[in-house]
């Protein structure tokens, strides 16, 4: 059961507030010795973070829609329990129905370095349709001069489970074009405009056309620097199989009704870490899995 505006305010820690509307929904705003972040509760969504010193890390559009029914555009979306389109239900919601209820807020762990609090996703007896298993996802963010999040899953069934999940992140570069991303030149990778099933390139990547890879056998951190920004992003994961890489450029973008103006590609790449088909999660009863992304920002002379 969602919980109280009120009930909620009793549970932040010293350095949160409640923002949002009715509209929106309960937002929790962080400022961590101005380290700042924002994340709807609609959700469970990390919407902005911005560490002292920095420009904004994660690209939101500005024709997002906060109406606690659309997915929200941009921050990092919860994939779950399925990753895009469902393997065989065509009108189910793409990415999974994680990103589309809203989260409940567990708790606050005081006295750490990161503002560190967690979200639950309640059992939703009216998503039973799409997901007739007992489990239990969480999501515990650290918010500070670095942004962790970890994404577990427990299986709370008497049967086993199996799931695709990502953290879809979409991160704000200066110009897609003057970005190189690095850490990926060992791993082959599907490209899911083509279906085609790519080997590993021995190179780092450029963006310059729409682009939707779905990489493997991954070996370490990914980079992603920014010419135009003079920064570089680290994203580091565990529990991961896949990282994917996206930008929809401009005729995808011209199908999206809520990614903003016809240039809004030039200034966001998703950077994504999860496990998604052919790689998927199997949990037993009991078993718990979690996956969790890393991400801190470094400037450049
Ligand atoms: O992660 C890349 C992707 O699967 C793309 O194919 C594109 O569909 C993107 O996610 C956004 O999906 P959404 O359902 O949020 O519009």
């Amino acid at each position: 059961m969602a919980l109280l505006r009120g009930d909620i305010e009793r549970l932040l820690g010293t350095d949160m507030r409640l923002v949002g509307d009715e509209a929106s929904g309960p937002i929790v705003e962080v400022d961590r010795l101005g380290h700042r972040g924002r994340i709807s509760l609609f959700g469970g969504q990390m919407l902005e973070w911005q560490p002292a010193g920095h420009d904004p890390v994660l690209w939101l559009s500005d024709r997002a829609m906060f109406d606690q029914c659309v997915p929200i555009r941009g921050g990092i979306p919860v994939c779950w329990p399925w990753f895009g389109g469902h393997q065989t239900q065509d009108d189910w919601p793409s990415h999974g129905f994680a990103r589309t209820n809203t989260w409940t807020f567990e708790h606050v762990d005081e006295g750490v370095p990161l503002a560190r609090f967690a979200l639950e996703l309640p059992g939703l007896t009216d998503q039973s349709q799409y997901w007739p298993h007992a489990s239990r996802p969480r999501i515990v963010y650290g918010i500070g001069e670095t942004l962790s999040i970890a994404f577990e899953v427990t299986n709370i069934d008497p049967h086993p489970i199996e799931f695709t999940e990502a953290l879809h992140t979409y991160f704000s570069v200066g110009d897609i074009e003057n970005i190189s991303i690095s850490g990926l030149e060992a791993s082959p990778y599907i490209d899911k405009l083509t279906g085609d099933e790519c080997p590993a390139t021995g190179a780092s990547i450029a963006i310059n056309a729409e682009t939707d890879r779905i990489y493997q056998n991954l070996t370490g951190p990914i980079e992603l620097h920014d010419e135009v920004l003079r920064r570089s992003i680290t994203i580091e994961h565990s529990g991961a199989s896949n990282v994917i890489v996206w930008n929809p450029w401009v005729e995808k973008l011209a199908r999206l009704d809520d990614m903003g103006s016809a240039v809004a590609y030039r200034g966001m790449v998703c950077i994504e870490t999860g496990n998604v088909s052919p790689a998927k999660i199997r949990l037993q009863p009991g078993e718990r899995h979690r996956l969790v992304t890393g991400i801190s920002v470094h400037k450049e002379a």
